[in-house]
């Protein structure tokens, strides 16, 4: 029998940079008093990301959903707008909050992004955009679903939260669509505690999205629309500024943890291993979704779930349930079946992930799976080791 971790392993830890170089950059803030309201590192932090990302058209938020929020409202979108209900419940709720209707199509088997097939099947003469999400870091099919978004006049957003760092053939996936959204989640690979970014094509949408995260304040004595709060502070932006220089180690030690789960895994009999990036992508690694066929495996993705916690190991089900089987999207009609949602959502389970989990870790992560395959494919009685509790 594998022993359990001493130490639970989480599906994900967040990367933070030493802690004497952050202590030393707060000392900035502290010495300026500046700590929020489009501060001196919320400039900096805004202009490194535009020549990084090679565009002028940049917002920071304090979170990624009310970035999404925000981008919405800026749209001024109406009616009915294409979604995926394989996704985190934020995409959807972003959709409530503007008054927009959801209309959920079916993903593909592959990557797990919208079937533009499914969507351009899905249009009607009140749809007015498309809201797809690049999920686990994957692009989705960009040049189909803006061919469909030309052809019909619709807006393209993008749900981006998942793919900091994704290049295509060398372009940022920000480039592509109308608005793409980035969440900079403690979850994230790169982070700032919480945070979130849009990336926008037309410029003259700029100054709307400063409004509306900032009161609607045109002046001092001017509110020109009714705008939120969801800015970025100070020490969010310090942490980013920092953060951005240790991505591409970041996703390189992660994608270390990537290929061992590969070496490992494959033979495995029930597990199907993420499909590989599609070709000219540089991907990120944000998570490790393996499928699970509980007839080859032996056991249920539930039931492999359950049992890594025995071992200490606390994967995750990103995404499950299907956000439209939330009671407050339940009632909402659709008329795609949805049997590749159905089908991933049922059967995909997270591996752990991150930065710091060494291969060794890994390797025994993806041991355990065998062992747990090994024991409940021979239906021996339960012999597992005790249960050990995360913090
Ligand atoms: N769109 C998509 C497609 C998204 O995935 C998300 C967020 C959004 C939009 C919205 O963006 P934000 O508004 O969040 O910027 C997590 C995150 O809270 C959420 O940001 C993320 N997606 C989602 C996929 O995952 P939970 O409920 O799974 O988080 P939690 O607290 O269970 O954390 C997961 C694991 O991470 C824990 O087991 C331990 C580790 N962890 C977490 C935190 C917060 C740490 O080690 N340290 C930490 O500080 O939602």
């Amino acid at each position: 029998m594998i022993e359990p971790f001493q130490e639970p392993i989480l599906v994900t830890r967040p990367f933070l940079p030493p802690l004497g170089e952050f202590c030393e950059g707060l000392e900035e803030v502290w010495t300026s008093g500046w700590l929020t309201n489009n501060g001196p590192l919320h400039r900096k932090f805004q202009r490194e990301l535009c020549d990084r990302l090679e565009t002028d058209n940049l917002c920071l938020f304090s979170n990624g959903t009310l970035a999404l929020q925000i981008a919405l409202q800026g749209m001024q979108l109406s009616g009915e707008v294409i979604t995926t209900p394989f996704t985190f419940v934020a995409t959807t709720h972003a959709l409530y909050w503007n008054k927009l209707r959801p209309v959920f199509v079916d993903i593909e088997p592959d990557h797990y992004t919208l079937d533009p097939e499914r969507v351009e099947a899905a249009i009607t003469p009140w749809t007015t955009a498309i809201l797809a999400v690049h999920v686990y870091g994957h692009p989705c099919r960009l040049n189909e679903l803006a061919d469909i978004a030309r052809r019909h006049n619709l807006k393209l957003i993008y749900d981006a939260a998942h793919a900091f760092g994704v290049t295509i053939n060398g372009k940022p996936i920000a480039h592509y669509g109308d608005l793409s959204m980035f969440s900079f989640h403690a979850t994230k690979l790169f982070h700032t505690f919480e945070g979130g970014m849009i990336v926008f094509r037309d410029r003259g949408l700029c100054k709307t999205f400063d409004y509306l995260k900032n009161f609607g304040f045109e002046n001092e004595t001017e509110v020109v629309m009714p705008g939120t709060n969801a800015k970025m502070n100070e020490v969010q932006a310090l942490l980013g500024l920092q953060m951005l220089e240790y991505v591409p180690e970041v996703i390189e030690r992660r994608a270390r943890v990537a290929e061992v789960y590969r070496a490992e895994l494959g033979d495995i009999p029930g597990i199907r291993l993420p499909s590989p990036p599609r070709d000219g992508v540089s991907h990120n690694y944000p998570h490790f979704p393996v499928e699970i066929d509980e007839a080859s495996f032996g056991l249920s993705r539930d039931g492999l779930y359950e049992k890594l916690k025995h071992y200490n190991v606390f994967a995750r089900r990103y995404f499950y349930p299907l956000v439209c089987d939330f009671p407050c999207y339940r009632s909402l009609s659709h008329c795609d079946p949805l049997t590749v949602a159905r089908t991933a959502s049922e059967r995909i389970l997270c591996l752990p992930i991150y930065d710091s989990l060494t291969t060794e870790d890994a390797e025994r992560v993806a041991r355990i799976v065998a062992e747990i395959h090994v024991l409940s494919s021979s239906q021996e009685p339960e012999r597992g080791p005790s249960l050990l509790r995360a913090d």
